[in-house]
């Protein structure tokens, strides 16, 4: 693996999630494989899983790891090219990127999407811009439309947990107070179109994702039509794709209860809003799968640090 900017630079998905259930069993087993090497992790967003899981993966490895914050540690960075820089950025991405290959051997990147200016966010500017002016592999930590470990440690766990063969799996929207990205849905949807599962989403009418990404995925209006059956269920919210970036809907008559998922068990990348999202009763009961969901980033991120390690550097 050259980089992990989405999920077509995973080879073999399954083998990918083998490896990442047996790196679990014994995290320390390839300490001398990250020896020397250094990660940086930048981010222009907040996270809580992202940055701690990350760091302890590539320590795992040996690596060396070093954080920061770019919007409020760092230079306002300029990303436009030709700009004349008489306003508020101070550094262009051109020298950033360029020096700071020169301090690290991986740059891992979190940057969501404006939400405003879809073709901005589709273009994955900032993503895009560091993986031309960089020299080292970059990981993506989130950005605009995409949030690849989060879907691999997703794929782990469903593999971990499934009781047959091939289990339904179904996504369902989730009222929240505040627009957020597409970058988890749309990752998730993609995921699951790679393995083995009976996939269906559900949303109300206008939220639909991006149909490029949702493929032939069933997608049904119903909640409690596409919850039937379920063997997991997982909640999102996520702003209009259509109607770029708005909030349609807050009907709290699709927050997820026990109710509605009977037997199922629940998923959500986390952080969860509680009782707006999915009720307490859910995530307080043993059909939660959160926390061992959120376990299973540094695994995700293991393997495929281990895979860049081994396969670029
Ligand atoms: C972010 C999102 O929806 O993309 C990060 C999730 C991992 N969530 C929030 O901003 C609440
Ligand atoms: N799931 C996830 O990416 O969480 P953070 O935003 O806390 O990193």
């Amino acid at each position: 693996m050259q980089q992990y900017i989405d999920l077509e630079d995973i080879d073999n998905v399954d083998a990918l999630i083998e490896k990442a259930i047996k790196l679990k069993e014994n995290p320390f087993q390839f300490k001398e494989v990250g020896k020397n090497k250094t990660i940086g992790l930048l981010f222009f967003n907040s996270s809580l899983r992202t940055r701690l899981s990350t760091q302890k993966a590539a320590q795992n490895l040996g690596m060396e790891v070093m954080t920061m914050n770019l919007n409020s540690d760092s230079w306002g960075l300029e990303f436009e090219d030709g700009s004349v820089m008489d306003a508020g950025t101070a550094e262009h991405i051109k020298e950033a990127a360029a020096v700071i290959s020169q301090y690290v051997d991986i740059i891992a990147l979190r940057a969501f999407p404006t939400l405003t200016d879809k073709t901005k966010d589709e273009e994955e500017q900032v993503i895009k811009s560091f993986q031309k002016y960089a020299s080292v592999p970059i990981l993506n930590m989130e950005s605009a439309t995409a949030h690849p470990l989060q879907a691999l440690t997703d794929a782990i766990t469903i593999s971990e947990n499934k009781q047959k063969e091939r289990p339904k799996v179904v996504l369902t929207w989730a009222p929240h107070p505040k627009a957020l990205p597409h970058a988890v849905p749309n990752s998730f949807a993609k995921m699951m179109q790679m393995i083995d599962v009976d996939f269906v989403i559900t949303h109300p009418e206008g939220y639909e994702l991006n149909p490029e990404i949702t493929g032939n995925t069933p997608i049904i209006y119903d909640q409690n039509k596409a919850l039937k059956d379920a063997d997991f269920v997982y909640a999102k919210n996520w702003s209009s794709y259509k109607d770029y970036g708005q909030i349609k809907s807050t009907d709290k008559s699709w927050m997820v209860t026990l109710e509605k998922i009977q037997q199922a068990k629940f998923m959500h990348c986390l952080p969860v809003r509680r009782n707006m999202i999915v009720a307490d009763e859910v995530l307080d009961s043993n059909q939660s799968l959160v926390i061992q969901q959120a376990n299973n980033r540094t695994y995700a991120a293991q393997a495929i640090l281990k895979e860049i390690l081994e396969n670029h550097l």
